[in-house]
């Protein structure tokens, strides 16, 4: 008689997420919001001409930059954060003030590459946060490595990373992922299926269009989530990391999601992306989503919501005037920051 096939595409249900208060719930509120105003002032400062380069938004991903990065500890002993280019809500949320992100973006001193690079290329020990390279995927390897030092020291720190659905199709992605299983290292993978590489939709560069089958492969528990819902990625990733805490491994989050962009301000996605779907994912912002749960669900009233959105106004107009203030670096220290140090004790 023939063994039954097993099911194993089967995945485990995350645990139960405790309530969160609203205190909690309306500060994702204001990271959402703060997420939303930095990005479309820099993309209007970008089509001033004020930008150089191009501008790469996650409009539309917020609940995911917003959720992931909030149950996280902050600080230089803080958890490891490595966020992808559509996650400017990751780098706020972990410490990086609202001036030096429009100080990066205009290319000023007070960026933390203190002019060198452009777009989401920030950094800093200050909030261990590493200055991600563009190659898709390429953070992974590095995320796992950091995991495996906070196993090594016995520090109950855990290593996160972010990362398209392009980047699955990577080599980095899988090795990444096979020796974080091996090493049980204590790492969250968050992948941000948005269904578009560029201009290749999903379908034309994976067979495996649901990304957390592919962790489930490698022996690493993984979940989807709706990724426009901040509070499911919010659950999601405070059970991820209190498994990775507890030393029981990594953990892989997918959150369906969508790209209501183009790539970058200057690619015309018209041209390829069907409008009828834009229109509909834009039903479900996450913006949207989280003003009528805080209203409908919690009777949160409008004038908190309104006194949110004012303070945000306000910062966001003082963060871009100190950024226009600021100065460029001098291009002495052009060669600054490149290299290490030799050790010669070493
Ligand atoms: C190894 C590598 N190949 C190509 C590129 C050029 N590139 C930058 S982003 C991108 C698409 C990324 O798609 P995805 O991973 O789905 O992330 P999304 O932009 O949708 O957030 C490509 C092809 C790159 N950065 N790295
Ligand atoms: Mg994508």
């Amino acid at each position: 008689m023939s063994t039954p096939a097993r099911n194993i595409s089967a995945v485990p249900e995350p645990a139960p997420a405790p309530r969160i208060s609203d205190e909690e719930a309306l500060n994702l509120y204001y990271w959402m919001v703060l997420t939303r105003a930095t990005e479309e002032r820099a993309l209007n400062l970008y089509r001033q001409g004020k930008l150089p380069g191009s501008y790469y938004t996650g409009r539309g991903q917020e609940a995911i930059s917003v959720g992931m990065a909030a149950p996280l500890r902050r600080g230089a002993d803080g958890d490891w954060l490595s966020p992808w280019i559509r996650d400017l809500g990751s780098y706020l949320v972990h410490g990086v003030p609202v001036w030096r992100m429009f100080a990066q973006f205009m290319g000023k001193a007070g960026s933390t590459t203190r002019g060198k690079d452009g777009n989401l290329h920030i950094g800093g020990y200050e909030w261990n946060i590493p200055c991600q390279v563009s190659h898709m995927a390429d953070m992974i390897p590095l995320t796992v490595g950091a995991a495996l030092a906070y196993k090594q020291r016995g520090e109950d720190r855990v290593a996160v990373t972010s990362f398209g659905d392009g980047a699955t199709s990577r080599g980095d992605f899988h090795e990444g992922l096979n020796i974080a299983a091996v090493l049980e290292v204590p790492a969250v993978f968050v992948a941000e299926n948005n269904r578009w590489a560029y201009t290749t939709p999903i379908s034309k560069q994976t067979k495996v269009t649901d990304l957390y089958k592919k962790a489930l492969g490698y022996g690493i528990p993984a979940i989807e989530v709706d990724g426009n819902d901040v509070l499911a990625v919010y659950s999601a990733m405070s059970e991820a990391v209190a498994h990775c805490r507890a030393g029981r491994g990594p953990r892989f989050i997918e959150c369906k999601t969508y790209r209501m962009a183009g790539h970058a301000a200057h690619d015309k996605y018209e041209s390829y992306m069907p409008m009828e779907l834009l229109a509909e994912w834009s039903d479900k912002d996450p913006l949207k989503r989280l003003e009528q749960a805080l209203r409908e669900e919690r009777t949160i009233d409008e004038a908190k919501l309104e006194g949110i959105r004012t303070k945000v106004k306000d910062e966001v107009h003082e963060a871009v005037e100190r950024a226009d203030d600021d100065g460029f670096a001098d291009p002495s220290e052009a060669h600054l920051g490149v290299f290490a140090e030799a050790d010669t004790d070493a």
